[in-house]
């Protein structure tokens, strides 16, 4: 175990999520059991405390490949040299809270986060998971002056898992015979889960599932609601799975994908060979060449729903950009 650290950094550090993500970070499941790592732990001030606790539990696992733990509350400082950083930390809506609101307090924190990202740590790869992720994903994009912005991405595997695992259920299937499960466009209520493409053992989802209305409103609802549900249900947001679908996402980010498969990720639709507006974070299927190379995968034809869909989903993510153009 000679490797260089590789440094990770995570925002939120002291939330539900990064609770479920910060353990198996130090255990390894995302670079591999030969790789040591260091963590770069952002709060704000009022949750220091309960960052503390959480950096004691760490030690007090004993992780061997933990070589180091960095917390603090200063971006410029705590995301100095990350190789590759979650961004979760957000401003939950409040009580009254308007959506230009919510979009504008939280523009506020991925402006300088994204702005620090460039000064610090213009190597890393981003990954935004903290709402509404698209836009605050182009926001810290942007911030980032003199930085590739497609080293910026945001979250939309969790969305893809769900989808997976709705699809395999319905069949009947065993989860590893779905394949080619896309996300369209924005992480909100407006995504556009894709069974038109989506594969059972290789096979059309929709043939083998045999119910075309089922795959395009009872499927596509479900995975749009699935967030709230889980919240009606356990009284508290998605947490292990989102962290689950956060450490995957990244090893999307770092290593090449199998030949034959995609995921979905959300990034600068500025390249893209689907008719999307340029300069919104949006979500496509995916391949990564490594370290961060990403190709969309071109040639999905769309039918006249998914067509509409995509443009609502589309309009959504323009909307939520005219809300926040000042921090741009
Ligand atoms: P929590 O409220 O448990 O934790 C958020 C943490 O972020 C808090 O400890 C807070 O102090 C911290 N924080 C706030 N502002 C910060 C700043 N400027 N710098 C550093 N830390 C800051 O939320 P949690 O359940 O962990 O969710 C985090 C975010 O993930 C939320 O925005 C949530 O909506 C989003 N999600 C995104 C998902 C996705 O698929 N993209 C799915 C799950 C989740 O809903």
């Amino acid at each position: 175990m000679s490797q260089k650290i590789k440094r990770i950094g995570v925002t939120g550090a002291a939330g539900q999520i990064a609770y479920s993500l910060l353990f198996r970070l130090a255990g390894g499941d995302l670079l591999g059991l030969d790789q040591p790592v260091a963590l770069h732990l952002l709060e704000v001030p009022e949750a220091e405390g309960s960052l503390k606790g959480t950096v004691m539990e760490l030690e007090d696992c004993a992780f061997p490949l933990l070589a180091d733990v960095k917390m603090g509350t200063d971006p410029g400082v705590v995301f100095r040299d990350v190789d590759y950083l979650f961004l979760v930390g957000a401003k939950p809506r409040g009580p009254g809270m308007e959506r230009k609101d919510l979009l504008g307090e939280n523009g506020k924190i991925f402006a300088a986060q994204g702005a620090a990202i460039g000064r610090v740590c213009p190597q890393a790869l981003v990954l935004v998971v903290g709402n509404p992720c698209n836009t605050n994903c182009l926001i810290a994009q942007k911030a980032a002056k003199g930085m590739d912005p497609y080293r910026f991405f945001a979250m939309t595997r969790l969305d893809q898992n769900r989808a997976v695992s709705m699809l395999a259920h319905k069949a009947g299937v065993p989860l590893r015979d779905i394949s080619h499960v896309t996300i369209w466009g924005n992480h909100s209520s407006t995504q556009v889960p894709d069974a038109l493409h989506a594969k059972i053992a290789k096979k059309p989802a929709i043939e083998v599932i045999g119910d075309r209305k089922w795959c395009e409103e009872t499927f596509m609802t479900d995975i749009q609601k699935r967030g709230a549900t889980v919240i009606a249900a356990r009284g508290k947001s998605s947490a292990a799975s989102a962290a689950h679908a956060a450490l995957q996402a990244m090893q999307s980010l770092i290593f090449p994908t199998p030949k034959g498969e995609w995921f979905s990720m959300a990034l600068l639709s500025d390249k893209s060979p689907y008719p999307v507006g340029k300069g919104l974070v949006f979500s496509f299927p995916c391949t990564n060449k490594g370290e961060g190379k990403l190709e969309i995968v071109p040639g999905l034809e769309w039918d006249a729903h998914l067509k509409a869909k995509i443009a609502m989903t589309e309009r959504e993510l323009m909307e939520e950009k005219e809300l926040i153009k000042d921090l741009l």
